[in-house]
């Protein structure tokens, strides 16, 4: 009887601790990896909008010569704003949102390896946010998002501003590497029976990629931005010419870590991506282990590459045809990635729902950024372009036409999972065509605008040339990409009423978040399936079907007359 006993208590305190919590209390309390990934994904969508109505307000200034809508400090604010805001409150954390609820989900575990540091790093994140914008009532930034010294420095940066993007940096700093070490943890211990790293979903291989990469990173930065700010603060010179520092200093450190950051938001969208055409393509995956090896590979080369951002400082001639040439080989695996994406699709019976077509939309606008990221890499060709709107336009392609269609292509795959309901397709087809057309308006003609000597970073500009024109049709390209992410909005909004019912796996899925039910429950899954190959959801619906199937193997069929497919 005894024995009895004490067997039941851990169950009776078990209820206890587990009693569901409700409301806004269970939200800000919450270590379920599911509410931090929502509360991530959500938070980070305000921060997209913003960023993009501050894009709007300078695309607005931008859409005349010689405009006075804004002045000069403001346009510098916005630019800091919007630049800062996408980069660190927009991709990098929705990435880490999309992980944080779909990796345990894919490789069959119950949450993350760390739940309560996963909570902390959500709460640092939104923590660094509001701090960067409460400078909006002393004194926004005007450095831009890359705080060059000496812009940065006291003498021109005087500002409380430039101190809240330090902190900016600190707080999203930590808050991306303690998820990077969750991620790594997770992947490394909570994997289901028998997925070996040869059967990690691809999604999950640019995440483990990426995690790896923001802690060799972030150090760096945290490092720089702590040498800004005694600088600032404390009489420090590491950046001052004036006190025998060296500005490019910044520059190298900046870049040594800003450059694997344009890989850390690029790579998990290349996962996703990998992820969603073999589903709608109705066939595996071209390449598997070539997609996951170009991964690896691109991640190594990216943190050799950062003094391409550095081609017009004074540098020994051997310098920078290193730069160039490590830069040129990372065209090599991103190729190959492009050719496997291409093979999978290639006699597929493509079925063109909305996650598809973003996934092909990303395909065909990032290889235009790639490709004139090859250009830029010509250290001649940077001469000439380098600070000009031909940089604002490769930037655009890849992170707009990369990133956020990868994320968008995310969006409609994941919606009826997270929520239990579907998007309308009609809405997610239009929002696509608006922001494909759109994206395209903006920044093709801004290679031109860059091609005429247009700098980017400025308020105004004269009347010369086509510069009106082309600034014009960027200026109305912009608003158009901005009505497509707002019927997105209208979607996602009107869906959590309206939508139809998902069900578990709506798209016969192949990795394992389509096993447990949309939205998933506290604990994800009641068994944990074993893993046999790339695809366990195809292994499971065929092993499904097996045993439901009616047992016809004595019968002889007879051969019908005449059939003959
Ligand atoms: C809604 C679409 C967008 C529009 C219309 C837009 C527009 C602009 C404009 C007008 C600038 C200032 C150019 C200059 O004066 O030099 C800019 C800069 C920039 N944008 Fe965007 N943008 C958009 C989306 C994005 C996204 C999604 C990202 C990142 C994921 C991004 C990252 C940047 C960066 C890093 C800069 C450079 C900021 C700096 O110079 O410090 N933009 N964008
Ligand atoms: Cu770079």
């Amino acid at each position: 009887m005894a024995a009895t006993d004490t067997a039941l208590i851990p169950e009776i305190t078990a209820h206890r601790v587990d009693r569901p919590q409700r409301g806004w209390v269970s939200w800000v309390t919450t270590t379920d990896h599911k509410k931090i990934g929502i509360l991530y994904l959500v938070t980070t969508f305000v921060f997209f909008i913003l960023g993009g109505v501050e894009a709007l307000l300078m695309r607005v200034q931008l859409g005349a010569p010689d405009n006075t809508f804004l002045t000069p400090s403001v346009y510098n604010s916005l630019f800091t704003l919007h630049g800062t805001t996408m980069i660190f409150l927009f991709v990098v954390p929705i990435l880490a949102g999309f992980g944080n609820y779909f990796l345990p989900l894919m490789i069959g575990a119950r949450d993350m390896a760390f739940p309560k540091l996963n909570a902390l790093s959500y709460w640092l994140l939104l923590a660094g946010g509001l701090v960067f914008y409460l400078s909006l009532f002393f004194s926004p930034p005007e450095a831009g998002w890359t705080s060059y010294a000496p812009l940065s420095l006291e003498t021109y940066s005087e500002s409380g501003g430039m101190d809240a993007w330090i902190f900016l940096i600190h707080l999203t700093g930590i808050s991306s590497l303690l998820g990077a070490i969750n991620f790594y943890a997770t992947i490394a211990n909570m994997r289901a029976p028998g997925m070996g790293w040869g059967r990690l979903p691809l999604f999950v291989w640019t995440l483990l990629v990426y995690a790896i990469l923001l802690i060799l990173a972030l150090p760096v930065i945290a490092g720089a931005v702590t040498l800004l700010l005694t600088d600032r603060h404390f009489g420090t010179g590491f950046f001052d010419q004036g006190q025998g520092g060296d500005p490019l200093l910044w520059q190298h450190l900046f870049w040594f870590f800003g450059h694997p950051e344009v890989y850390i938001m690029i790579l998990p969208g290349f996962g996703m991506v990998s992820e969603i055409l073999p589903v709608f393509a109705r066939k595996p995956i071209f390449g598997y282990k070539a997609i996951a090896a170009a991964t690896v590979v691109i991640a190594f080369l990216a943190l050799l590459v950062w003094a391409h951002h550095m081609f017009t400082t004074p540098s020994a001639t051997i310098v920078l045809v290193f730069f160039m040439i490590s830069s040129f080989l990372i065209a090599i695996p991103t190729g190959v990635k492009i050719f496997n994406w291409v093979a999978t699709l290639w006699r597929g019976t493509v079925e063109f729902k909305t996650p598809l077509i973003f996934s092909v939309g990303f395909i065909s606008v990032f290889l235009i950024g790639g490709i004139t990221g090859v250009f830029l890499a010509v250290f001649p060709v940077d001469w000439q372009l380098h600070d000009t709107y031909f940089v604002v336009a490769h930037l655009h392609y890849v992170l707009v036409g990369g990133s956020v269609f990868a994320i968008f292509a995310g969006i409609y795959y994941w919606y009826p999972k997270i929520t239990g309901k579907m998007l309308s397709e009609p809405l997610g087809k239009w929002s696509f065509a608006f922001m494909y057309i759109g994206i395209n308006v903006t920044f093709l003609i801004q290679h031109s605008i860059g091609l005429d000597g247009m700098p980017r970073r400025i308020y105004e500009y004269p009347d010369v040339g086509h510069l009106a024109t082309y600034n014009l049709i960027s200026t109305i390209g912009s608003f158009m990409l901005g009505f497509g992410v707002l019927l997105t909005v209208v979607n996602a909004a009107r869906s959590l009423k309206k939508g139809v019912a998902a069900g578990p796996d709506p798209w016969k899925g192949n990795t394992l978040e389509w096993f447990t039910e949309s939205p998933p429950p506290v604990n994800n899954f009641d068994v944990i399936p074993r893993v046999r190959s790339v695809e366990p959801m195809k292994d499971i619906r065929r092993q499904v079907a097996r045993q439901s199937e009616p047992d016809l193997s004595p019968a002889p069929v007879p051969a019908a007359a005449g059939s003959s497919d």
